[in-house]
């Protein structure tokens, strides 16, 4: 086990690499400066210098990286990898720093410049290559995984364009790509030499040799080169480095051989860009499948490469010999997306190492492990047949015979049941026959996770129920974390001293030492110190709003924050919903009881997804009216921060009073930015989805504002619901719908809002928005009279973040890493 208390290197032979010392980085720094980017000192960019302080940090991740890999691949030891479409990393350099705890001699370093860290920092370009909370959790478990000096890889795509910028325009949401990789990406390392082969489209061709056997030959293929590019990543001082792997592809060098030779250059280069095609962008859809081609190469592509990779590292040490293959290696599907890995696995072991279908599937359900991160049902992955079977001819047949096998074991479960049969089956009958992701994987693995207590009994409940029934020892919960030391100790630095300074530094490598604040959650002083990094946190947020909508925020009002993808789901809609009628408050002089308070939303929509886009344009609309009015200025102001991502919510978690987490029950997986927050001291506003509950249990029912029905009432109340009735019964809604419906909100635009409005009253509206406003609006209400309490809330917020220990990746890590993984520590 890594040694917290003392920060000793486990991995000490990184020690022996060249020495580099505190002068040693400054002189690395004008060496990169001046001789690796050819920069003058006079008048350049700080982008230059940007690159060459990440290019000293990585030379001091390099020597570490150098001796974890060596220990791996000395010691006989377990090995995980987690294979996902998405990390959403974000900025590496000032995490890099904290992890190597270079701070000081960075500080002392960057004087001869002139310049400091924060300034420097601004300069990196996120790593966007993610949507939302699946991509960020991949980010914080790699984190927790080296911090715990836990063997684990990262396997993934290099996308050339991430997660699109989002700019607005007259309240509308305008996508741009983002071409993070333009100024280049200083953290890589690519290998070509290990590049892999993919392959795509062709045939299958049998033949049988002299003992019967039947070989399958995957001949005619369009191949693809799949080249490694690694990015390191630092444990908690621990000297740990593991490695994320990234992959790019390329055409292979043959690709044009013969057409060059004819004189068809032309075609021989658009071939090339069909191969470079498939890592070209991130597919920006957060729940709903699309089911384009291109999204199924790039599925394939990771999981083929990443198998490949590691059979390869294998045979290099072992021969052919797959004995023992699955007491050494486990592999961590992050989702559906990457599930085709199932019967990838099985076609590697067939085809090209040659082994009996018993033995490969032993090995396979023994390594593939699966987490869901949704109940939606239109996020559930399935390909259509026809397009499998063209794109991946021979992965397609393993997956029939897959499925012949595993329905005949569903035969003699149910003998004779042929209904049981069709709804388990991996391929969905109809016009056009479709391949069920989620049951390969769910069958394929020997364990399957939620990622919160209520969604893992969803799951085994609702969706998942009959393979519940026939394997419920496969099903476990592993509740999502976020890393303490990005959430908490590097974007919140004021807090994280004053911590230290009260319980010592231990929190930051064990999270659970953080309950220890909890003795000064009465401390006056100790209020005021807390109150006083708040505002100034306050402070830095309010500045970004107003560079970037220019709107002012004052810090003295409550900071009531929703920060996530737009999703109905999510119900951004019940929130200015309730801004609505707050102003309607306002217009009606009915301000006695009001609390100032600013509210802040951000997010992107899917680019195809109608009413997310509505929704933001009709914030963006009130935002404006509201902000416009001087009467609502004492009370009320309104932004939607453009360009939502992890940079920013670096700075918005640590400023916010309010957290609001406000999905309908049973729909939200588990929320991480809810975590985020609770760490900041920020006080939920939430329902009881997700991980809200387990929140709500930890922090005590005093100090988190609850409101609306439980998953199980919601289905209840989708029986009959009728919400022009509720509407008209609670006077606030009433008036708030009736502003809405008036056109207040859309003077130049008529109608604009009319799919909005019928959303709400429709009693097929399955987000229930109505229904739970009344207790929303209760809630709100509770929570800003909270807030004129500067005792009560600051107590509240001190007891949200000492009770937040159990919300750490590192706790989700060692759960994954005790019972599932079952890996033992580098030492
Ligand atoms: O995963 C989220 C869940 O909505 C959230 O509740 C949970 O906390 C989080 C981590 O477990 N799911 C996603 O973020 N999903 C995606 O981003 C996504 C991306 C591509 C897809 C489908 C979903 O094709």
């Amino acid at each position: 086990m890594a040694d917290k208390k003392s920060n000793v290197c486990v991995v000490k032979h990184w020690q022996d690499a060249p020495k580099l010392n505190e002068s040693a980085l400054a002189d690395d720094l004008n060496r990169h400066f001046y001789y690796t980017l050819g920069r003058d000192r006079v008048g350049e960019s700080k982008h230059y210098l940007f690159q060459a302080l990440a290019l000293t940090i990585r030379d001091r991740l390099v020597a570490r990286c150098r001796a974890t890999n060596q220990y791996l691949s000395q010691q006989k030891t377990k090995k995980a990898a987690y294979l996902s479409l998405e990390f959403l990393m974000g900025r590496a350099l000032g995490n890099a720093i904290l992890n190597l705890d270079l701070e000081e001699q960075v500080k002392s370093a960057l004087k001869e410049y002139g310049t400091n860290l924060e300034e420097l920092e601004s300069a990196e370009h996120d790593a966007g290559l993610g949507n939302g909370g699946l991509g960020r959790l991949a980010a914080c478990f790699l984190d927790s995984c080296a911090s715990l000096a836990l063997p684990v890889v990262g396997y993934g795509i290099r996308y050339e364009y991430g997660m699109f910028n989002q700019s607005i325009e007259h309240g509308v949401q305008i996508e741009q790509p983002d071409k993070w990789l333009r100024e280049g990406h200083p953290w890589e390392l690519s290998a070509p030499e290990q590049a892999k082969i993919v392959k795509f489209f062709g045939n299958v061709e049998t033949h049988t040799d002299k003992h019967g056997r039947i070989h399958h030959q995957w001949v005619n293929s369009q191949d693809v080169l799949a080249v490694p590019f690694d990015v390191p990543i630092p444990g908690y001082r621990n000297g740990v480095v593991n490695t994320l792997r990234l992959w790019k592809s390329e055409a292979t060098d043959e690709f044009n051989l013969k057409e060059f030779n004819a004189g068809s250059y032309s075609e021989a280069v658009a071939k090339k860009n069909l191969a470079e095609q498939i890592t070209m962008v991130l597919y920006p859809n957060d729940a709903s499948e699309n089911g384009k081609e291109l999204r199924l190469r790039q599925q394939y592509f990771l999981s083929s490469a990443s198998l490949q990779d590691i059979l390869h590292q294998w045979t290099e040490q072992h021969g052919s010999d797959f004995s023992d293959f699955a007491q050494y290696h486990v592999f961590q599907l992050n989702d559906t997306h990457p599930s085709v890995a199932v019967a990838e696995l099985m076609r590697l072991l067939l085809d090209e190492y040659e082994m009996e279908w018993d033995d490969a599937w032993e090995i396979t359900t023994s390594t593939m492990a699966y987490t869901n991160h949704t109940l939606l049902p239109e996020a559930l992955e399935k390909w259509s047949v026809p397009l499998f079977s063209r794109l991946l001819p021979r992965v397609m047949e393993i997956i029939f015979e897959i499925n012949a096998r595993f329905l005949a074991e569903v035969a003699l479960m149910w003998p004779g049941d042929v209904e049981k049969q069709r709804q388990l089956s991996l391929i969905e009958e109809g016009p056009e026959p479709q391949i069920r992701m989620a049951y390969l994987a769910i069958v394929g693995s020997f364990s399957v996770n939620g990622v919160a207590a209520l969604h893992t009994e969803l799951l085994k409940s609702g969706l998942f129920n009959t393979f519940y029934n026939l394997w419920p020892n496969k099903f476990n919960n592993k509740t999502n974390g976020v890393t303490p030391r990005r959430w908490l100790a590097h974007c919140n630095p004021d807090l994280a001293d004053l911590i230290t300074d009260k319980i010592g530094e231990g929190w930051q490598a064990d999270f659970s030492e953080i309950s220890a604040i909890r003795r000064y959650y009465d401390k006056p002083a100790f209020h005021t110190q807390w109150q006083k990094v708040k505002e100034s946190n306050k402070a830095k947020l309010a500045e970004l709003v107003k560079t970037r909508c220019n709107v002012e925020f004052d810090t003295s009002m409550i900071f009531d924050v929703q920060v996530k993808r737009i999703h109905e789901y999510k119900r951004q809609l019940l929130n200015i919903l309730h801004v609505i009628a707050l102003y309607d408050q306002v217009r009606r002089g009915d301000v006695k009881d009001m609390v100032p308070r600013c509210v802040l939303f951000g997010g992107k929509a899917a680019p195809g997804y109608y009413m997310a886009k509505l929704i933001i344009k009709l914030i963006n609309n009130v935002a404006n009216v509201v902000n416009k009015d001087n009467a609502a200025k004492p009370y009320l102001r309104v932004a939607f921060l453009p360009n939502y991502n992890v940079t920013a919510m670096e700075t918005i978690c640590a400023a916010t009073d309010l957290s609001q987490q406000i999905s309908t029950a049973g729909k939200e997986a588990s929320g991480t930015g809810n975590m985020k927050f609770m760490m900041n001291g920020a006080v939920t506003i939430g329902t009881l989805d997700g991980a809200n509950i387990e929140i709500r249990e930890q922090v005590g029912d005093d100090n988190f504002f609850l409101f609306g029905v439980t998953a199980e009432q919601a289905c209840q109340v989708r029986q009959h619901y009728d919400p022009t009735s509720i509407i008209d019964e609670f006077e606030p809604l009433k008036n708030a719908m009736k502003l809405l419906e008036s056109g207040h909100f859309n003077l130049f635009e008529p109608n604009l809002f009319n799919d909005i409005i019928a959303s709400i009253t429709s009693p097929n509206d399955p987000w229930l928005v109505a229904q739970d406003f009344e207790s929303y609006f209760d809630a709100q209400k509770r929570a800003a009279q909270s807030y004129t309490n500067k005792t009560l809330w600051n107590r509240m917020s001190i007891l949200n973040t000492a009770a937040s220990g159990t919300f750490s990746s590192d706790r989700t890590i060692s759960q994954y890493s005790e019972e599932i993984w079952r890996l033992k520590p580098m030492q």
